[in-house]
């Protein structure tokens, strides 16, 4: 068991407060993974202060300079990628060849910062006037909090804390509790590659304190969120009355619609890994299964059997299929949801209980869940549940599986299973989503595209890709008159 401290202004340091909290690992709860300071607003303070200081100095470093640090930091997670991978299997409970993923994703987004910092483009204009050049820059704006969800322990702290950083921002990271030695050991791997003190802190605890904290204190610019659209709400509110900048990356209802040409192998492979992959708890998870009626019988039957066969167990196996759910209150919150979708007469066909056999006895496991013959407007047809629940609804055509698609209040991922070329268009402009899949599942983004959603999903930010780059920097526009007299726009006329 390792004791972590915060990180503020290069030091390794416990919190002020005195206090602790433990992060056990949810296969096994007898298994301690680390110990945290439970920070208190004393220690935000300070991490603020040491980042403001860092940040002229930080920001008057050349782009192209700051980007080698990203090619060093992608370089060291590549050789401690399995390391990584392993604490991350162990706090958070997805299987071993996922957390590989989410460690791989975050060495992409390190390597695309390492580029984009040599081609962060501005643009160039013609001017009105004779004698003119007008230009648009981007430039850095302070002091960042970074709020981090537990289900991509690495990957979304990459997303938000490279672009950020590289931008020429100095920032303030809180991990979420139930998944904090990932943020721990990256922040780590970036201070050994040469982030200079101050220029990342790290401060472990609550949402209410450290959270909160960070959006009232007047030193910190804007805040970028990764988590419920509940808190999104409240994040929106606060930074809206000071104007500090603000980025959602909120809740979603994904669904993946299988037109009846489908290849229906194809779109059962793709619903097994989107709807029980890190099982079901990522944003953009398939929570809703839209089948066309003509297939829908038969899809059903070939989905539950391989449902059943998922292996459920401890992540570090390599046979596992599906690993235990992040926590004890996230398993509550997810039965919670099959009970609700039983009273309101969706037909339970399998899962529907925790998982206790075996070495599962000690962990959040939960079986994998299917709902059919579930109506569009039924709350486990509507609400976000994150876990291994699929609510599985008939359409009557492909008219009626895109208004079922689109009829929720969120908007991050939709998948359209179909070899029909004018349906598949149809669909991709249709589709009230900030992310859709033709043939594929609604998991699987990549590092450099946009990501995010539409609707209730955020505030209509993306991260990934160079559009991250846009939270975190200020278009500054700039005109230079070479004519040598005074020039008046829209007065002057040129003849
Ligand atoms: C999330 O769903 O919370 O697209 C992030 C994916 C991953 C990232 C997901 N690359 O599924």
């Amino acid at each position: 068991m390792k004791q972590y401290k915060n990180l503020i202004n290069g030091k390794l340091v416990d919190s002020k407060s005195g206090r602790t909290f433990e992060n056990r690992n949810p296969a096994d709860w007898d298994e301690v993974v680390g110990v945290f300071p439970k920070s208190n607003i004393d220690d935000l303070n300070d991490a603020i202060a040491a980042a403001k200081k860092a940040y002229p100095k930080w920001r008057s470093i050349p782009w192209p300079k700051r980007s080698e640090i990203m090619r060093s930091v992608a370089e060291r997670m590549l050789e401690k990628k399995e390391e990584l991978s392993q604490i991350m299997t162990r706090e958070m409970g997805k299987v071993i060849k996922e957390t590989r993923g989410d460690t791989q994703e975050g060495i992409d987004t390190a390597l695309y910062a390492s580029v984009e910092g040599r081609k962060y483009f501005g643009y160039t204009l013609p001017s009105e006037l004779p004698n003119k050049m007008c230009m648009t820059r981007r430039d850095p704006l302070g002091v960042w909090g970074l709020i981090t969800p537990w289900n991509f322990p690495i990957a979304i702290p990459t997303w938000k804390i490279f672009p950020c950083l590289l931008s020429g921002n100095t920032a303030i990271i809180k991990p979420a509790t139930d998944t904090p030695a990932s943020v721990g050991e990256l922040a780590q791997i970036l201070h050994e590659a040469g982030v200079p003190d101050g220029v990342l802190n790290v401060v472990y605890g609550g949402g209410g304190e450290i959270g909160e904290g960070m959006l009232n204190h007047p030193d910190i610019v804007g805040i970028s969120f990764t988590g419920s659209s509940d808190i999104g709400m409240r994040i929106g509110e606060v930074c809206g009355k000071t104007l500090k900048r603000c980025s959602l990356e909120l809740g979603g209802k994904n669904g993946q619609v299988v037109l009846s040409d489908a290849n229906l192998e194809l779109a059962l492979v793709g619903v097994l890994w989107g709807a029980y992959g890190t099982t079901g708890q990522r944003c953009t998870a398939t929570s809703r299964l839209i089948i066309e009626e003509p297939v829908y019988d038969t899809f059903i039957e070939m989905l539950k059997d391989r449902v059943e066969k998922l292996k459920l167990g401890n992540g570090l196996d390599e046979s596992v299929d599906v690993g235990p759910l992040v926590s004890e209150s996230q398993r509550e919150s997810v039965h919670g949801y099959v009970e609700i979708g039983k009273k309101e007469g969706a037909k339970l066909i399998t899962g529907g209980e925790a998982y206790t056999e075996g070495e599962c006895s000690k962990g959040w496991f939960y079986r994998p869940t299917i709902f059919i013959d579930v109506k569009p407007d039924m709350r486990i047809a509507q609400e976000e549940i994150f876990g291994p629940v699929l609510s599985v609804i008939k359409a009557r055509d492909f008219k009626d599986a895109m208004d079922i698609l689109n009829g929720t209040v969120y908007g991050l991922s939709s998948s359209i299973y179909t070899n029909d070329l004018n349906k598949a268009h149809k669909a991709i402009e249709r589709a009230e989503t900030g992310i859709v899949y033709i043939n594929a599942p609604t998991i699987g983004a990549e590092c450099h595209l946009p990501f995010g959603g539409m609707k209730q999903t955020g505030n209509g930010h993306r991260e990934g890709g160079w559009t991250a780059y846009e939270i975190f920097t200020e278009i500054k526009t700039v005109y230079i008159d070479y004519s040598g007299a005074l020039q008046k726009a829209q007065i002057d006329t040129w003849d």
